[in-house]
């Protein structure tokens, strides 16, 4: 019989008012089962929210270097457990061990670094223009906080929204995506090993429509932040305005890495397959188009293929497999439709193509990575997200062209250019049109304390993670202190 987990609320854990639950299964072996997870309801939500917005009254009075100190013993918990936590992750969500250690490493890097920022939390001071008073700024908590987050950085980006919401002094609940929901039952244990007070953060797992729409409705919740698809971001934003809810969203990509032909190419083939097949093509920072110029172009490709013939798709517990499975049966037909269309729209494949089956493969969703060159900017994987490890090749004419070509795309999070010349190098900073931009580096490994996020429509212009992440999770109050004892008019006297 598969371990049954419940939710986290309230600091107790819990059954669902459903009586339901969902099995939590190994995509890349279907005889593995993680275990049952609550299918949580509406009641479920609203008792996480009652207990978030009850335990914020105190949480919000405890001094901020105190929070510090709780969130630095769950980053040393997360430490002393990374290894157990990075297999269970690999278990539930495919991607390879050193993929899912890194993805471990990013949420206690971001819990230090939250933890820090208990003893900084800087407002200002400033003249007054008045005598005898004194001016300055203070954040302030807003309350409680719903989270909505992905299955492809099971751990990393659910702290992402957690530990900088904690240090400002909001409290929280979360509802992880419904194929990786064991990271974040790990993510609460740290907390409740570590002393966070019962109700400063809940879990509640289940589907995104029914515990989601409540948890980003309820009135009681001033904020809600979400990672997923901008189709979905679209409907979380319109069920945030009417009350103005602080609304985080972190969406699509068509992110684009650029290879000149003054490159070094090794370096660039490295490059191309480390963002387009790392976690298996499934970052919202991944590379899905590459624009090479002509003149390196059949060379590029050549190497590029030779050295995609060579990775190993499998579980990613070996420690020798490249690639994992895609996260479910969904994913992997999305991925097989786009190899179909891209091939009807005229597009080249070069490398993959299909389905990995026969043996072990016959238990997942395992895909081969795959190519598809002479992509032009009318076919529709030029276009849309695919979310696997699908890279549509383009060949541009100059370096002015590959910047027109990158910009090609309603979305706007990562890019990435390849070039020895500088004035190209900065040029490219100036012009692209995403949050984030690499010079001779892939389109993904964003670090923590830089803003992660994107322009566009994959963004409505907040920021995650860094010192930047504090503005979703705080709001401003400006203070005069007038210390003359009379009536003092600014811009009036
Ligand atoms: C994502 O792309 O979905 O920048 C998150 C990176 C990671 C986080 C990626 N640190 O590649």
């Amino acid at each position: 019989m598969a371990e049954v987990f419940k939710n986290f609320i309230n600091g107790k854990w819990v059954e669902s008012k459903s009586g339901e639950t969902f099995t939590n299964v190994n995509p890349a072996n279907s005889d593995d089962v993680l275990g049952e997870f609550q299918k949580s309801n509406e009641d479920d939500v609203n008792d996480a929210i009652a207990a978030a917005a009850d335990a914020y009254k105190s949480w919000r009075l405890m001094p901020a270097p105190k929070r510090g100190e709780i969130l630095y013993r769950v980053a040393n918990r997360l430490l002393a457990d990374k290894e157990r936590i990075s297999q269970e992750m690999t278990r539930e969500m495919g991607k390879v061990i050193k993929e899912t250690r890194g993805d471990t490493q990013e949420a206690i890097d971001m819990t230090y670094y939250m933890a820090g920022e208990g003893r900084r939390l800087y407002g200002m001071t400033t003249p007054s223009e008045m005598e005898s008073k004194f001016n300055m700024t203070i954040r302030q908590p807003l309350g409680v906080c719903s989270f909505i987050t992905p299955w492809n950085f099971p751990i990393a980006i659910p702290s992402w929204k957690m530990m900088p919401a904690l240090i400002c002094g909001n409290t929280i609940v979360i509802k992880p995506a419904t194929d990786t929901p064991l990271s974040v039952v790990n993510l609460m244990k740290a907390c409740e090993a570590e002393g966070v007070p019962a109700g400063v953060v809940n879990m509640v797992t289940g589907s995104g429509g029914t515990v989601g729409t409540p948890m980003m409705k309820h009135k009681d919740v001033k904020v809600v932040s979400f990672t997923g698809s901008t189709e979905v971001g679209r409907i979380v934003a319109g069920a945030c305005a009417p009350n103005f809810k602080h609304t985080c969203l972190e969406m699509g990509g068509k992110n684009v890495q650029m290879v000149m032909d003054d490159a070094k190419l090794e370096l660039a083939v490295e490059g191309a397959l480390w963002g387009a097949f790392g976690t298996t093509g499934q970052r919202c920072t991944a590379t899905s188009r590459l624009v090479v110029h002509e003149k390196v172009y059949d060379k590029f490709l050549e190497m590029l293929v030779e050295k995609v013939a060579k990775l190993k798709v499998g579980n990613g517990l070996d420690e020798s497999i490249d690639m994992g499975p895609c996260i479910n049966q969904d994913q992997l037909d999305t991925v097989l439709k786009y190899i179909d269309i891209a091939t009807k729209d005229g597009g080249r494949l070069v490398a993959g193509g299909k389905r990995l089956t026969g043996g072990d493969y016959d238990k997942g969703f395992f895909v081969q990575p795959t190519i598809f060159a002479d992509i032009t900017q009318d076919m529709t994987i030029w276009k849309e997200e695919i979310f696997g490890p699908v890279l549509a090749v383009s060949k541009c004419n100059s370096f002015e062209q590959a910047i027109e070509m990158a910009n090609d795309t309603v979305y706007g999070l990562s890019a990435s250019l390849y070039t020895q010349n500088v004035n190209n190098a900065y040029t490219a900073m100036r012009d692209i049109e995403t949050g984030i931009f690499y010079v001779n580096a892939p389109t993904i490994g964003a670090e923590t304390h830089l803003p992660f996020g994107g322009v566009k429509e994959t963004g409505n212009g907040h920021r995650e993670a860094s010192e930047a992440a504090l503005d979703v999770y705080s709001e401003w109050k400006s203070i005069y202190v007038d210390y003359s004892g009379k009536l003092q008019r600014p811009q009036i006297d």
